[in-house]
């Protein structure tokens, strides 16, 4: 049977992470275009300090950052078009004025779409800088950036470095420092452990935004991989501080026994009631614990700015 909606990338990953124990899918396939509205709003629930943290610390040292680095060029992980990313090209962009100098804005992103959205919006409002968009998996090895004629600053903004685990993050680094040059800096924002009851409710909120965006995963999954049987409804979301692996972990629980038929797998899944399933890690981080990561992927740490209530904290490497 042909399907419109069927997606294939999206059934190889239920295929190999919906029978594994526990189930598990990758985190990306929560940002369909609804959970993406959804995770924007979550930005702005009383709860979910992250984002009103980072962009308190950027708004606060921009101007540092950009005549710290002195960088001509800043490659975002992530192309972006928030209030992080224009309070950075705002500082970068009066440097560059003062000095007499070009700068150069290269958003790296899997999506054509959203690189190409990024770029159109920005060279609208930035007119003086450059725009030089990358398509790439910033995660996969190899990645090649443009040249610039001074340092370049890669940002890592919003905590994303949280879905990484240990492995991928050690692997993310390390590929990071070898994709720089000697003199280039890499800015990260990190969320940092704190008291376990507001790390909680920051990913189970009281209007009940993080469970919808958790629970569309369901949707995503229904729709594409052609499923019957699935049920949003049939899901609870959780929120689950990991105290080991200090790290909220989102999972689904199966409100009842599920039996779905997944057309594009050609296969019937089952799960248990009060089975779940794992759908988004979030580590919490140490400063110095992650400082010697960053240290041992040569990419050691130079400044470390956080907000006055020490939530969440944005580092400056060196390269
Ligand atoms: C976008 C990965 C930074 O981990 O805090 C928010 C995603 N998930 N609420 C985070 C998220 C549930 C968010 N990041």
């Amino acid at each position: 049977m042909t399907s419109t909606t069927a997606n294939p990338a999206l059934a190889a990953d239920a295929a190999e992470g919906l029978w594994q124990t526990p189930p598990v899918l990758p985190t990306k396939w929560l940002y369909d275009e609804r959970g993406s509205k959804l995770f924007d709003e979550i930005t702005f629930l009383p709860e979910y300090y992250p984002t009103r943290r980072e962009t308190a610390i950027l708004a606060a040292h921009a101007a540092d950052i950009a005549s710290t680095t002195d960088a001509t060029m800043m490659v975002e992980l992530g192309s972006g078009t928030s209030t992080k990313t224009r309070l950075l090209l705002d500082a970068f962009a009066a440097h560059a004025a003062e000095r007499g100098r070009e700068f150069t804005y290269v958003p790296v992103d899997v999506s054509a779409e959203m690189l190409a959205g990024t770029a159109e919006i920005l060279a609208a409002d930035y007119p003086s800088l450059t725009i030089e968009p990358v398509l790439a998996d910033f995660t996969a090895p190899g990645l090649q950036l443009p040249q610039s004629d001074g340092p370049r600053l890669a940002a890592f903004l919003g905590g994303t470095i949280g879905n990484f685990d240990d492995p991928a993050r050690d692997e993310f680094f390390s590929r990071l420092s070898e994709a720089l040059s000697p003199g280039d800096y890499f800015l990260l924002g990190a969320d940092r452990i704190k008291d376990t009851g507001r790390l909680v409710a920051a990913y189970d909120d009281k209007a009940g935004v993080t469970a919808d965006f958790n629970r569309n995963m369901i949707e995503v999954l229904r729709r594409g991989l052609d499923a019957s049987g699935l049920f949003v409804d049939d899901f609870d979301h959780i929120a689950r501080w990991n105290p080991k692996l200090h790290r909220i972990e989102m999972w689904l629980r199966a409100r009842r026994p599920i039996n779905a038929h997944l057309g594009a797998l050609g296969r019937e899944w089952q799960l248990p009631e009060g089975a779940e399933i794992l759908t988004e890690i979030s580590t919490k981080f140490a400063p110095e614990q992650l400082a010697a990561e960053l240290s041992d992927a040569g990419l050691p740490v130079a400044e470390t700015w956080s907000d006055p209530a020490g939530d969440f904290q944005v580092t400056l490497s060196r390269r």
